[in-house]
This record gives C-alpha cells, sequence and structure tokens, in this order.
C-alpha cells in the first residue's frame, strides 16, 4: 500500500547541461525551483545537486548538472496539466529542440511520477521509462522522503546498485 506521502507526490527530474538566460546549468537548476515550487501545495523537497557525465548524448556533448524534486500537485492538478506546465518552463528557460536526440539544453524537467499513476502513451509515459536506469535520476531521487518505484519488482535501491554508471560529483 502507498503512503500518503507517496499517492499525493509527483517527482520531477531536473537537467541542464548549457548555460542559458539564467546563468549556468547549476544557477538555472537552483532558479527553476522558485517556479517548481509553484505548482506544489507543500514546500518542494529539493535533493543534492550532482554534476553527472552525459549519457547516451551526442559526442562532445557538455557534462550535466541533474537534481530530483518532489512536489505535491496543486487540486485539480493532472499528469498532463502538470506535463504541460513543465515544458513550458523548458520553454522559458531557453530551451530549444532541434529534433537531435538527448542534444545539449538549458533546462530538461522530466516527470519521474505522478502518484501511482500508469500511463503508456506517446505523449507521456509514467512511471519515466528510462528513469530506473540512470544514476543522475536515481541517487537525487533517493536522497528524498517518500521516494518509492511505483511498480512491482525491483526498488530504487536495487535499481540504483544494478546501475553501471559512473560515480555522479556531489556539488
Ligand atoms: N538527460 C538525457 C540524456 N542523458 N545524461 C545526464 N548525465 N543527465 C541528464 O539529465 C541526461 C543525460 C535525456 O534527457
Ligand atoms: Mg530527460
Ligand atoms: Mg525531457
Amino acid at each position: 500500500m502507498a503512503s500518503p506521502a507517496e499517492r499525493d507526490s509527483a517527482f520531477v527530474a531536473l537537467g541542464a547541461n548549457l548555460s542559458g538566460i539564467y546563468g549556468d546549468p547549476l544557477t538555472t537548476l537552483k532558479s527553476v525551483l522558485a517556479e517548481l515550487a509553484l505548482l506544489s501545495r507543500e514546500a518542494l523537497q529539493v535533493s543534492p545537486f550532482y554534476q553527472s557525465d552525459p549519457k547516451d548524448c551526442p559526442p562532445g556533448s557538455p557534462g550535466y548538472v541533474n537534481a530530483v524534486v518532489r512536489l505535491v500537485p496543486l487540486p485539480g492538478e493532472d499528469p498532463f496539466s502538470l506535463l504541460h506546465k513543465l515544458q513550458n518552463l523548458e520553454a522559458q528557460f531557453g530551451r530549444v529542440r532541434s529534433g537531435i536526440r538527448n542534444e545539449a539544453r538549458t533546462l530538461d524537467l522530466d516527470l519521474l511520477t505522478f502518484g501511482q499513476e500508469q500511463i503508456a502513451i506517446e505523449v507521456l509515459v509514467l512511471p519515466h521509462p528510462r528513469a530506473h536506469e540512470r544514476r543522475f535520476v536515481l541517487e537525487p531521487w533517493l536522497a528524498l522522503a517518500g521516494a518509492q518505484w511505483p511498480l512491482k519488482g525491483s526498488t530504487l535501491g536495487e535499481w540504483l546498485d544494478q546501475c553501471l554508471d559512473p560515480p555522479l560529483v556531489l556539488l
């Protein structure tokens, strides 16, 4: 059974590997926290910030800064309305999409989970389909209270133990 904290939480992964209008990647991620707080009924929980090697990115891609936050969605919010707001924030923070897979970006906001919702359609898959194989997601996520992989099988900690990605650098 999911605890109330798990039922009510949405977890969002933050990433950036390009400087933008708000400054370098770390400054960008810190700046967007104020905007994310407006999408939460409770105080945002924020993981530590980490530097990570680019994974599955075009050759020569810059290193990333990553973190995970927990928010409690506003009344009436659903996964699609929250996704839309996250995408608007990416654009507000200078994200440009040229269509190249995993190209460098000023801001990436990935919805990892929304309560216990399971969705698999083209625009949104929940839980995030690659979260469990990425150290840059698992490690910050595990730093937050209520973090739990919502599907049967492995726990977040077990996914992290199995993960072969290189270590992150704590910022
Ligand atoms: N995001 C990706 C692809 N690769 N690598 C790191 N280290 N951090 C990311 O946030 C990241 C990535 C796709 O969104
Ligand atoms: Mg991403
Ligand atoms: Mg994304």
